[in-house]
């Protein structure tokens, strides 16, 4: 499984990476073959073509599924609050999406199948060993006992018009450093046994903010809780190049 972390709108930067792991090829098409690929959400915001960035993933997924390969989306917070943006408008979420580097174009340029493609991302995801989500936050299991419950609830709110829910989701995204610290492993092994796998694989939290490495020496993962959480989130908004992450088919950690 290949996978790359927050883009926020660094289209450039994913084409870059995806080129040089293999996976775009001529004409910016798929060249993956049966290859997995999983982004961890974020796609808008911050940077300067989130709405390119999802075209890109969408038209990859289709490409990706006809070749045999499979290409993941896991919603993250801005996607959520740019949706939240246009279905209730108002100063609340505009000024909401200001204090959180919302892109104008990016909310403009969003169409109905954008809209319709982010709802239908799942929160979580479990592949062979390794637990997915956007966040280093334990708020999930606030929604469910299971990732198929998580994913359930999330969908529901995506589609209903709660707005009162909508702001308890995002402020439950604010939730962040979770497996961080002296109680982090206990936290990662209690999330873990909660949803199955080995291994948490997180973004949402640039790298460069937990080491405090100048974002463009950021170029890996940043694995930690004695190897029970990987943190992707390589900070491109921030200056860091990206990176794409592989996860090895059978994954153990001490
Ligand atoms: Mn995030």
């Amino acid at each position: 499984m290949y996978v790359i972390g927050d883009v926020h709108g660094q289209l450039q930067k994913l084409t870059r990476l995806l080129s040089d792991a293999g996976l775009l090829g001529d004409a910016q098409r798929w060249a993956g073959g049966d290859a997995n690929l999983l982004f961890i959400g974020d796609y808008v915001d911050r940077g300067p073509d989130g709405v390119g960035v999802i075209k890109l993933v969408m038209r990859l997924q289709r490409e990706a599924e006809a070749a045999g390969g499979t290409v993941h989306a896991l919603l993250g917070n801005h996607d959520a609050l740019i949706l939240a943006a246009r279905r209730f408008g108002g100063t609340y979420w505009v000024e909401s999406r200001e204090r959180n580097g919302g892109n104008h174009a990016d909310l403009a340029r969003l169409g109905d199948e954008h809209i319709e493609w982010i709802t239908g991302q799942p929160a979580m995801l479990r592949v062979d060993d390794v637990l997915y989500a956007h966040a280093d936050a334990t708020f999930y299991t606030r929604y469910g006992d299971t990732i198929e419950a998580v994913n359930a609830a999330f969908a529901k709110l995506l589609r209903g018009s709660d707005e009162c829910a909508w702001d308890r989701l995002l402020d439950d995204f604010s939730e962040r450093h979770a497996f961080d610290g002296a109680n982090g492993e206990a936290s990662a092994s209690r999330f873990l046994r909660q949803y199955g796998g080995e291994q948490l694989i997180h973004g949402h939290t640039p790298i460069q903010k937990v080491t405090g490495a100048p974002p463009e020496e950021v170029t890996r993962a940043h694995v930690y809780a004695s190897g029970a959480c990987v943190n992707v989130d390589g900070g491109m908004y921030l200056g860091g190049p990206g990176f794409v992450h592989c996860v090895p088919r059978a994954v153990r950690h001490s």
